[in-house]
């Protein structure tokens, strides 16, 4: 077992929660020390309550647990940053600047820090976006994972942090609930087709959008802070990618085990946001560098899934 402390901040997300008991597997429980806003439960390991946007605390964090790597995952998401810009600018970015001056005062061996899709805005290639392409997002959201990209980009260039980021398709888990994002119906939708109740999706049916099952974001996670250094080339985040599916094509894959499954539509403004993002992205630079490949399809997906939330409501 490797003897590394990990701060993770955010770790009651649907992403976070995931990732910590993945980490604690690989680092062993008593050194991953889960933090969020509000207290955390069920844990196998230390959890402490911490608020990302007090810099003082998050150090005192450190030096307590003596942390050498933090996974940044606190943010406020597409949809719900739209609520309020200036709130959601103001949590996304403050929180990266603690995390960031904290790693490089103390000398931190590696941070993580989670970019999205939410980067690109309707003037970059709508298909196979590259993973170098124009970034002029719609979202508030979208603005603040650009910035972030830079400023991990500078702290790494400029007093050589360890920082490394992904920018993640909507993540589909069965584990834990997705938290304010445009791509949260395609997780929804499971949790009403197992419950054999009809689903009312908030994107239009044919709204193609990049996503990846939680198993194979949390490995590519995994994969990306353990890859040796001289390996990543892209310091800004890497674009990685699983499957593009629309609601009518998740709902086709969910019918192959439940015939009579219903589906129906009334777009709301998330549909501008989804509008605005990439049908596909290409993670070529990521499969070169650190061997990234992803293991699950919509069908293979729609099975685990399926199967899982079962037994969940069982
Ligand atoms: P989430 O909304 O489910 O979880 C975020 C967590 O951060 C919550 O538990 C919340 O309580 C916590 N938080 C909010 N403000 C905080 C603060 N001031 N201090 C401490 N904690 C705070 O998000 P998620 O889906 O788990 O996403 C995790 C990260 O991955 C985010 O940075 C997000 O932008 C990124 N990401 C997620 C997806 C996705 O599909 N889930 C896709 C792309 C990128
Ligand atoms: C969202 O929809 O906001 C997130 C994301 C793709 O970043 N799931």
């Amino acid at each position: 077992m490797k003897q590394d402390n990990i701060l993770l901040i955010g770790a009651g997300g649907q992403i976070g929660a995931v990732l910590t008991e993945a980490l604690r597997t690989v680092y062993g429980a008593d050194h991953v020390i889960a933090t969020d806003l509000k207290p955390l439960e069920n844990q196998s390991g230390p959890s402490e309550i911490l608020d990302a946007l007090d810099g003082a605390a998050m150090e005192a964090m450190v030096k307590k647990w003596r942390i050498n790597q933090i996974y940044h995952l606190a943010a406020i998401l597409s949809a719900t940053g739209e609520k309020d810009p200036m709130w959601a600018w103001n949590i996304n970015m403050t929180s990266l600047f603690n995390v960031l001056e904290i790693a490089r005062q103390r000398s931190l061996n590696k941070v993580y820090y989670p970019s999205s899709i939410a980067v690109f805005g309707r003037e970059a290639a709508h298909q196979n976006t590259p993973q170098y392409e124009v970034l002029i997002p719609e979202t508030v959201y979208g603005i603040s994972k650009v910035a972030g990209e830079n400023w991990a980009n500078y702290y790494y260039r400029r007093y050589g942090v360890d920082v490394r980021s992904l920018r993640y398709p909507g993540i589909i888990g069965h584990q834990s609930m997705p938290g304010g994002g445009t791509t949260d119906y395609a997780v929804d939708i499971y949790h009403y087709a197992v419950q054999h109740k009809p689903f009312e999706c908030f994107l239009r049916a044919d709204t193609a959008l990049p996503m990846l099952y939680m198993a194979d974001a949390i490995r590519g996670t995994i994969e990306l802070m353990e890859a040796p250094t001289n390996r990543l080339s892209v310091r800004t985040s890497y674009n990685l990618a699983g499957m593009t599916f629309t609601p009518d094509e998740i709902a086709a894959s969910i019918r192959k085990h439940k015939p009579d499954f219903k589906i129906s539509y009334k777009p709301d403004f998330r549909q501008a946001i989804a509008d605005s993002w990439p049908a596909s992205i290409d993670d070529s630079a990521a499969r070169h560098d650190w061997g990234w490949k992803p293991d699950y399809d919509l069908d293979a997906m729609t099975k685990d899934m399926l199967e899982h939330l079962a037994e969940k409501y069982a």
